[in-house]
């Protein structure tokens, strides 16, 4: 198989997109696409001050660079959950992309603030470790944003984490998470920052190609809380769907910020807002009372506490 652009022999073929490449004209595609979502969707604004959620992996990590090759100079923000080796291994690979950037990363140790690592955090509320993580990473990048004046939280989130998480959204027909993803969320939505996901409509193996090829160093092992996951399982599927017809994924991605765009114009028209409640102790948005973060510290006896190490 032959490069699209220049005839010598691909690298790379992409059967969603009926198509293949050499690795530096995939550099040049991969860029493009990702420009054309920030700009169609106007995820990143010239004003806007953005910070990147890394996590050592891919996806975080090749944002990070991708941007910085934009010209959008942002900073990073790293929860160490003080998962062992997994943790440490991918703040080395953090460190390495910020010292080759140049940027700051603001780092978060959970075992500094709880005094123990996620798993056993989860444990003492009675959560499986991705819930209390989940909960803990979205307090701490918030804060970031409010106390160091970012106004924009970038995530690597790819279109085969979304595909999954549609997918068992709508298997189990969890409305009420069903139609809250989108690929920029809005402040006036309850979250304290805009929230965008720049590798929404790209594919996983796309990212890791567009790493490879670029001299990004990430961590290959997944979490090891990721083990047995749902989404994985999900992931397989879907994979298996895309084998047979190249391009499901994007389709069905697309078609569900389609959907999402006609209902949010809708409700706009119709005036719904809700009704926004914030924590008692710190102020962030919450269902009523304390906010998960601040209830989880009072139930291990620990007062509010939220600190950062800076690298850079
Ligand atoms: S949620 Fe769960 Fe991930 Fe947190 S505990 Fe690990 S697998 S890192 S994306
Ligand atoms: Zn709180």
């Amino acid at each position: 198989m032959k490069c699209r652009i220049c005839g010598q022999p691909a690298s790379i073929n992409l059967r969603s997109h009926k198509t293949a490449f050499c690795e530096t004209d995939f550099l040049h595609f991969f860029e493009r696409r990702v420009r054309t979502t920030i700009r169609k969707y106007r995820l990143v604004g010239k004003d806007d001050r953005p910070v990147v959620a890394v996590s050592g992996g891919k996806d975080s990590l090749s944002l990070w660079y991708l941007l910085s090759r934009m010209g959008i100079a942002a900073d990073g923000i790293y929860v160490d959950l003080g998962i062992g080796d997994y943790s440490r291994v991918s703040l080395e690979k953090i460190k390495a992309v910020a010292d080759r950037l140049g940027r700051k990363v603001f780092i978060f140790h959970v075992r500094d603030i709880f005094q123990m690592g996620i798993g056993e955090v989860a444990r003492a509320i009675r959560r499986v470790p991705c819930s209390a993580c989940g909960m803990i990473k979205r307090y701490v990048m918030n804060r970031v944003c409010m106390d160091r004046g970012y106004n924009l939280l970038l995530t690597g989130h790819n279109l085969d984490d979304e595909a999954a998480a549609l997918f068992g959204n709508v298997l189990y027909w969890k409305k009420e998470y069903l139609w809250r993803k989108d690929i920029v969320l809005e402040e006036k939505e309850g979250h304290l920052s805009r929230k965008a996901k720049p590798f929404f409509l790209c594919s996983e193996r796309e990212v890791a190609a567009y790493a490879i090829i670029s001299g990004i160093d990430y961590i290959y092992e997944e979490c090891p809380f990721s083990k047995g996951a749902k989404t994985l399982t999900y992931k397989g599927i879907l994979g298996r769907l895309e084998e047979s017809s190249p391009g499901t994924k994007l389709m069905f991605i697309k078609g569900y910020l389609n959907e999402l765009r006609q209902m949010k114009m809708h409700d706009e028209a119709a005036g719904e807002a809700k009704e926004v409640i914030y924590c008692e102790t710190c102020g962030y948005p919450t269902l009523g009372g304390q906010c998960g973060f601040c209830w989880t510290l009072k139930k291990l006896g620990l007062s509010y506490r939220v600190e950062f190490e800076e690298y850079g």
